[in-house]
């Protein structure tokens, strides 16, 4: 079809000249003979989408034929960041734009430079979803991801004298030319209301008569897989006010309020929340919710009808993925749109809800477990209150029969939860209705079955699974460390480790060899170079790339532990102040790096980054201790920072307490870019050690299994005497702003939930431990080339593949070329 136009868009360096500068005539509207690097920018982003689009195009209609078993994929937050080089890349034709813009006088990655990031999501889970989504349209899978196109996208961190101050990320100022607005394809969502019965042909139905209607529309956002002409489309939800709603006012004559009234209907999509902690409750978060996936469940089955005349083959067409408990009103939604639209009956609507719904959680903490007040729920979406009632009802009898009167088990499996505010469990919904319940990483997965879920799993043992979450090697590797990408095919004679990252191993043959040190240790210098020109740009402050680059970037939380690094820093300090000249020659220079953002509402968080901030003004300005030792906090950390500081590290920190980070993404990027890792055995860290050995890392502190012991001795727990110096050091003011502190403090001495002082000892010997290979660089050389070598059983095409056999029962389906 593309093809009467004008024949298929061209690649060659000629023609992507010529397309870019229609795009500068045409679309950014400017004289092709005078445009700057944002309007280059503009053009060739423009001229990417033509080629996602023609790709798009033919992935559907070869979709279309072919028919499939479709996965849907349901988030509510996905982090992209940016999209032109992924996408050029995973085209293939990245050398042709860069040649077709250096012919126009351009760089491109000056050009590339302008563009902003796609924050929609707080932290791991939303980047799990994008490096998702690059594999499943990589490995040719039939998908749609489906999410919502918030306007504020994950707050901007600024920091003013050391303290986190968060201002509106309105990232569509500028326009995004990635996403495709279709304005026919949208749905009405109904809130509020009542619902009567009604007697249709003999049976009672329930009719919903809603108070508020809005319409959602539809942005397409290719993704484009590489090495294949397969893109599929990431569809975000927009809120727009409905034509339906305020008829009435318009007709009475209220003009100007009928018309200001449709305006608040779009703050429904406007704002991501930023707190990745625990759920509030808050009715616009679940109105969000239920917006997303009502559009996206419409959908569905609009897609599914469009080619099949009855219901029967539904499940063996459509799997429904639930990315956390975030979209499980899903469920409820299926059940009402077949039972009171489709008037199917409920047994038949439920047989078919059970085989399509798969759940994923990515908590581990019972407080992380999203509960949604009944009161809101009832006056918010009352139909669906109704269907989990009757959901719960069905299931409570089903488990009596199996289990007896055991009261005090059938509460804590019920969906509804009794007590002073009466709430839904959403995780127990979600299990309840999946086919298939997992963790995301083993360790986490036998946290659920023995704990979290553990009534569950002894109920449904076959329902729980294990996935490892996995990174993809686009991104983190071939678009952020172009040179370690080079290498790596050099070395191995291809680039199919791309698609195939069973390949790295083979790197494991050559980690002795000292031309590959040579050149390995040289893109290492390169990066790091890269990363102090900007931490001077950003700070002011040189660092020296001699020094060992330390990095811990992810969001601020307590059970991360950066407050444990920085007291490894103050000690560290305090060492190095101590010592006399002949000592210090001994000492390995450290640049300490430090980013993340804090929940909004956060206080203990916000003061680890003001404390992080008041060590280093220290620290820096200290002329006695030089080069020894640097602390930079990198603010507004997100993915296209990241994708410049992790190919920079030599060293990355990963010390949450044993048991209480589900899996970690992080960790798996600064490996495959050759970054050892200093880590607690704790989520993923476990596997990692699987892959590579516990020699060729720095693990410390307590084990999963020791934890609650420690936990028992509470204030009488024995902590090291370093511990209580450097805490001491910041209640006496060394570092000012003690009062502030003093909370901080409180934290660590005494309960000290996350076990600080039980593994500052350790913590120190670990770091030890890595000044001592890293002077011995042959050794750190040949573990760093293991790292890489190691990572391949963390990409992302690894747990897609996983999914798609044992969850999904999806096949590859491949558009010809
Ligand atoms: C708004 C409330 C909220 C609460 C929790 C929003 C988002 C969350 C997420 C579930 C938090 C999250 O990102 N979890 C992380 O998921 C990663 C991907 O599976 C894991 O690697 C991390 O260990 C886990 O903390």
């Amino acid at each position: 079809m593309f093809g009467l136009l004008d024949g298929f868009l061209k690649n060659d360096s000629i023609s992507l000249q010529k397309d870019i500068l229609h795009h500068v005539a045409y679309t950014v509207a400017r004289s092709p003979f005078s445009f700057d690097d944002f309007e280059a920018y503009q053009a060739l982003a423009h001229s990417v989408r033509d080629r996602l689009i023609e790709r798009c195009h033919d992935t559907q209609i070869y979709f279309n034929n072919k028919d499939p078993k479709r996965l849907y994929f349901l988030s509510l937050e996905y982090l992209m960041g940016r999209s032109l080089s992924n996408s050029v890349i995973n085209l293939g034709i990245r050398d042709q734009y860069a040649d077709a813009l250096n012919q126009l006088g351009f760089e491109f990655e000056v050009v590339a430079e302008q563009e902003g990031d796609a924050a929609l999501g707080n932290g791991g889970l939303a980047r799990l979803s994008a490096c998702q989504m690059d594999s499943l349209a990589t490995l040719d899978y039939p998908v749609w991801g489906y999410g919502l196109r918030y306007q504020y996208g994950l707050f901007r961190q600024v920091i003013v004298d050391g303290f986190q101050h968060e201002q509106p990320d309105y990232w569509l100022n500028f326009g995004n030319p990635w996403e495709i607005e279709r304005v026919h394809v949208s749905y009405t969502v109904k809130f509020y209301g009542t619902v009567k019965e009604e007697l249709r042909n003999g049976e009672n139905c329930k009719v919903w008569e809603p108070g508020e209607i809005v319409e959602a529309v539809a942005y397409d956002n290719p993704i484009p897989g590489y090495g294949t002409r397969n893109t599929i489309t990431l569809r975000l939800w927009a809120a727009k006010p409905s034509d339906q709603q305020d008829m009435e006012s318009y007709n009475t004559g209220d003009y100007i309020n009928a018309v200001l009234n449709r305006h608040g209907l779009e703050n429904i999509s406007s704002i991501l929340y930023p707190d990745d902690r625990s759920y509030q409750g808050k009715e616009l978060r679940l109105k969000q919710q239920y917006f997303f996936v009502s559009a996206s469940v419409q959908d569905i089955i609009r897609r599914f009808k469009d080619t099949h005349s009855n219901f029967d083959e539904f499940p063996e067409k459509v799997a429904l993925q639930l990315n956390d408990t975030h979209p499980s009103l899903a469920i409820a939604e299926v059940m009402r749109l077949l039972v009171d639209v489709e008037h199917l009956g409920w047994d038949r609507a439920w047989d078919m809800v059970c085989k399509i719904f798969s759940f994923t959680t990515h908590t581990v903490s019972r407080e992380g477990l999203e509960k949604i007040p009944v009161d809101l729920l009832s006056s918010l979406l009352p139909r669906h209150l109704q269907i989990i009632y009757d959901i719960n009802f069905n299931f409570m009898e089903e488990l009596k029969k199996r289990i007896g009167l055991d009261y005090d088990r059938l509460s804590r499996m019920s969906i509804i939860e009794e007590g002073a505010v009466k709430s839904i469990r959403m995780a127990n919904l979600a299990i309840v209705c999946s086919h298939t319940v997992n963790g995301v990483s083993r360790v986490h997965s036998e946290l659920l079955k023995t704990r979290l879920f553990k009534d569950f799993y002894e109920h449904w043992p076959h329902k729980f699974h294990y996935k490892t979450n996995g990174v993809t090697q686009r991104r983190w590797i071939v678009v952020s460390n172009p040179g370690l990408s080079s290498l790596i095919s050099k070395w191995l004679g291809t680039e199919a480790w791309i698609r195939n990252i069973d390949l790295l191993t083979v790197l494991q043959e050559h980690a002795s060899d000292p031309d590959l040190h040579r050149e390995w240790k040289m893109v290492k210098k390169v990066n790091k170079m890269r990363l102090a020109e900007y931490i001077e740009a950003m700070s002011g402050l040189k660092v020296s790339i001699d020094a060992m680059f330390d990095v811990q970037t992810k969001r601020i939380h307590e059970y991360k532990r950066q407050l444990l690094n920085i007291l490894g820093i103050i000690h560290r300090y305090d060492c190095i102040k101590n010592m006399d000249s002949k000592d210090r020659k001994r000492v390995v220079p450290r640049v300490c790096i430090i980013g993340g953002k804090a929940a909004p509402g956060y206080e203990i968080a916000k003061k680890i980054i003001k404390l992080c901030y008041a060590v280093a003004e220290k620290i820096n300005d200290d002329s006695d201790i030089g080069d020894l030792l640097k602390l930079v906090f990198i603010p507004d950390y997100n993915v296209s920072v990241a994708e410049l500081v992790i190919p920079g590290a030599d060293l990355s920190q990963h010390l949450s307490t044993a048991g209480h980070e589900a899996s970690g993404t992080g960790s798996m990027k600064f490996l495959m870019n050759g970054c050892l890792l200093l880590a607690t055995e704790d989520g993923s860290t476990i596997e990692i050690i699987e892959e590579i050995g516990a020699d060729n890392m720095f693990l410390f502190g307590a084990k999963l299994h020791e934890v609650p012991a420690l936990r028992e001795e509470g204030p009488s727990l024995k902590v090291p005497l370093q511990f209580s110096r450097v805490v001491r050091m910041i209640r006496e003011g060394h570092f000012g702003y003690e009062d502030y502190f003093k909370s901080l403090c409180d934290t660590i001495e005494g309960r000290d939930h996350y076990l600080l002082g039980a593994d500052f000892g350790s913590y120190l010997e670990a770091q030890a431990a890595a000044d001592k290979v890293f002077v011995d660089q042959e050794k750190w050389t040949r573990m760093s080339i293991l790292s890489t070598a190691g990572s391949g059983r963390f990409s992302s095409d690894k747990t897609i593949e996983d999914y798609a056999e044992k969850t999904w029962g999806i096949q590859p389906c491949r558009c010809p070329l």
